[in-house]
């Protein structure tokens, strides 16, 4: 490993193949404070950002924030802010690198900072990657989780915040009393109307620390929704070296990416925003049916995919792509259960949409854990399999294959999978679910699904009415308990 990192001194000695900011990064000035710069961030709203600021939009600069660790902070700020852009796929490797950061505050390091950071008025936009359980919302309905620690944390610590929203209304608080104009929080999360989802938790936190300046940021500030689309997987130290080979430098804070990337965006901005549409992103007026067709696609079909091919011992999507079978059931739930429940546009070619994603996920120049998708799932299964199996239920239609992603979810989330072996679930409500599983799964079936299906936070009130629905997750479970995953697959798509 080569011990000088990519920094400003060394930019014009790397190779010619390697795309480099093409402008004077000390002419750029802050726009933009991203919050939760992780890898997404920064192969995809910074990367159509630094395409601006390159075009001469030189005072949206970004500043990143982290409000968990300092661990991005360390990658990035010894290498001033510098970072590559990898594209990977069947195709070959590009590399561009990134000089639209210049900085990453750590929230639990100076909050105080940070707060004054998000204060200052040429900060016009503030963007958030913090995952879908960053929200500190119910994830069936999408109201703030007023017994969230965070909030309570929060509310009780107005100069100290841990969450997002405490970050964002005490920001506000200080712009309000200093006579300052408000912001745009642009939310980049997979969330089903991810602006109206934010505006609505934002009013209901502010509701609860003062009537006035809830008030006050309801008329100062926009959240419009967007439509994030690029395949970002967790870099990992094999990327870092086959990417020094290529630099002849270490960029720790290197990301990985496929070459597709797609942003749609609401354009409803408080103090303008960089001319994204001239580089690629879409800026409209609703978001909402490219949102659609994304989270119940390609996420609906990330998330089965993720926990079936776990459990039937596939380490990646490209791993469980390869199974002849899994790609079939890939196309056929996107093909039935997912498409039949939008309204695609007439204009909207589908079935080349639907081509696209199996290509996407057949991409092997990317290693994408199912275990990282796997993540998370109680804040990712409403939006991307519920409102698909409500309007199958509603419309009498086909629920075969979610109710098989659903009975692979529940022996996910029991933590123990096929070979007896321990699942490591990362989700803020494993222990919840876990508990689900220890107590009814001894009951059987029946009581197994029953008790998931009747898990509000998860599945809200509704579902747990549906006999057709716990009946097709039980079938499911009796089979996978007989004969696992893969055999499952196998025997219903297989050849
Ligand atoms: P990552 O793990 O690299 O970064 C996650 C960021 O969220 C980190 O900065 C972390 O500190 C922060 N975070 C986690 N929990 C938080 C909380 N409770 N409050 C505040 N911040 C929190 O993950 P990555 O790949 O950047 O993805 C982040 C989000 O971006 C995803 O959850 C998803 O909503 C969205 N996204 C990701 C895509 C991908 O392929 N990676 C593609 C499309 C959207
Ligand atoms: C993935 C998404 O980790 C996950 O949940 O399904 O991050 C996926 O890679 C993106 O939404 C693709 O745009």
């Amino acid at each position: 490993m080569s011990q000088q990192r990519l920094n400003n001194e060394i930019l014009e000695s790397l190779p010619a193949e390697v795309i480099k900011p093409a402008y004077d990064r000390n002419e750029v000035t802050t726009g933009i404070v991203h919050m939760g710069i992780g890898a997404f961030h920064r192969a995809h709203q910074a990367w159509y950002t630094e395409n601006r600021i390159a075009a001469g939009e030189k005072d949206w600069g970004i500043v990143g924030a982290s409000l968990r660790s300092a661990g991005v902070r360390d990658q990035l700020v010894p290498q001033n802010g510098l970072y590559s852009v990898v594209e990977k796929s069947n195709a070959g490797t590009k590399v561009q690198i990134i000089g639209a950061v210049s900085d990453v505050f750590v929230g639990p390091e100076s909050p105080q900072q940070l707060l004054e950071l998000l204060a200052q008025e040429s900060v016009r936009i503030v963007s958030l990657t913090i995952t879908e359980k960053g929200y500190c919302h119910d994830p069936a309905s999408g109201n703030l989780n007023p017994q969230h620690p965070d909030v309570v944390h929060d509310l009780a610590n107005p100069q100290s915040p841990k969450s997002a929203l405490g970050y964002i209304v005490g920001a506000l608080a200080l712009r309000k009393e200093r006579g300052l104009p408000g912001f745009t929080v642009l939310s980049c999360d997979n969330l089903p109307s991810n602006g109206k989802l934010l505006g609505k938790v934002l009013s209901q936190y502010a509701a609860q620390v003062d009537g006035e300046l809830a008030a006050w940021i309801a008329e100062n500030t926009t959240t419009p929704a967007t439509m994030v689309d690029r395949i970002v997987p967790a870099t990992t130290d094999a990327d870092r070296e086959e990417l020094e080979a290529i630099l002849g430098c270490r960029d720790e804070a290197a990301v990985m990416a496929e070459p597709f990337a797609q942003w749609v965006v609401e354009d409803n901005f408080l103090r303008g925003r960089p001319a994204w549409e001239k580089v690629g992103a879409m800026l409209v007026d609703d978001v909402e049916v490219y949102e659609l067709i994304k989270l119940r696609l390609l996420n609906g079909s990330h998330s089965m995919l993720a926990y079936s091919g776990y459990l039937a011992g596939c380490e990646t999507v490209a791993d469980v792509m390869a199974v002849p079978a899994f790609n079939k059931l890939a196309l056929h739930f996107m093909k039935t259960e997912a498409t039949t429940s939008i309204d695609v546009p007439a204009d909207f070619d589908i079935a080349a949409y639907q081509a696209e994603l199996i290509e996407r996920f057949e991409n092997r120049a990317l290693r994408h854990r199912t275990w990282q998708i796997a993540m998370d799932g109680s804040q990712k299964i409403p939006q991307r399999w519920l409102g698909t199996l409500r309007h199958q239920l509603g419309h009498d239609g086909p629920i075969e294959v979610l109710s098989f992603a659903l009975a692979n979810w529940i022996r996910y989330v029991s933590a123990v999978d096929e070979k007896g072996e321990t699942i490591e679930v990362s989700d803020p409500l494993a222990a919840e679910l876990k508990a689900i599983c220890d107590q009814f799964k001894p009951q059987g079936n029946d009581a197994l699904a029953a008790s998931f299906l009747a898990f509000t936070p998860v599945f809200g009130n509704d579902l747990k009415q549906s006999v057709a629905l716990q009946q097709a997750v039980v079938n499911w479970l009796n089979k996978l308990d007989a004969q696992g995953t893969l055999a499952c697959v196998e025997e219903a798509f297989g050849d």
